[in-house]
């Protein structure tokens, strides 16, 4: 009972300081189970983007590109938390029309002046059919356990909040989280496919 008890705690405290504290450095903790296959997965920090949706400028953190449907003052908050196997994505909207379904999904590439510079959906295992001109709409890569969707309905206030759940870590970092006019595809042929890009947040930038 003692030795089970005492085991516990030291995994709660463990888990508890990889999640809530970001010193790498200076308190010897070099031995935090953490992946170093890519050498590129070592964050253990929450990731936070969050910005006001605007006409596009080169410094800005969330553009609207169709300021019909994401209104001038509309904002998003996305929180990346990777623990352990698992990657937990919420993202929180404010100010979009009311009682209405965005797709949401995050991207490859930061946002730009238009929606494509957003490049494809992050997708872990990658499809090898994808290419600059024709995206991935095979629903074996184009799904949302291989991809990160964030498809928000918006409540009668325009707020709205989404999470995706996933059994990995990112490989590399997704640069954008981009808002779509529809409620993503699921169908082979089209799947991950969500309408016009209305707007884009920078994330990891
Ligand atoms: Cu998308």
């Amino acid at each position: 009972m003692m030795h089970r008890t005492a085991g516990l705690v030291a995994v709660t405290t463990a888990l508890l300081a990889v999640a809530g504290c970001g010193g790498a450095n200076g308190d010897g903790s070099g031995s935090t189970p953490e992946r170093s296959t890519s050498g590129a997965i070592e964050a253990t920090e929450p990731t936070v983007a969050e910005g006001t949706f605007a006409p596009y400028s080169p410094s800005a953190t969330a553009i609207a590109y169709d300021p019909k449907l994401i209104p001038s003052g509309a904002s998003a908050h996305l929180t990346i938390a990777e623990i352990a196997d698992t990657t937990t994505v919420t993202l929180d909207v404010r100010g979009l029309l009311p009682n209405r379904v965005y797709g949401a999904h995050l991207h490859t590439q930061p946002c730009g002046s238009t929606g494509t510079a957003a490049g494809p959906h992050y997708q872990h295992r990658p499809d090898p059919a994808l290419s600059a001109s024709a995206p991935s709409v095979d629903q074996l890569y184009a799904n949302p356990q291989n991809e990160v969707w964030l498809d928000v309905t918006t409540d009668s206030q325009g707020t709205g909040m989404s999470r995706s759940t996933q059994q990995w870590r990112f490989i590399t970092r997704p640069k954008s989280l981009v808002i779509h006019a529809e409620k993503t595809e699921t169908a082979d042929g089209k799947a991950g496919t969500a309408g016009d890009r209305l707007g884009c947040l920078s994330v990891n930038r």
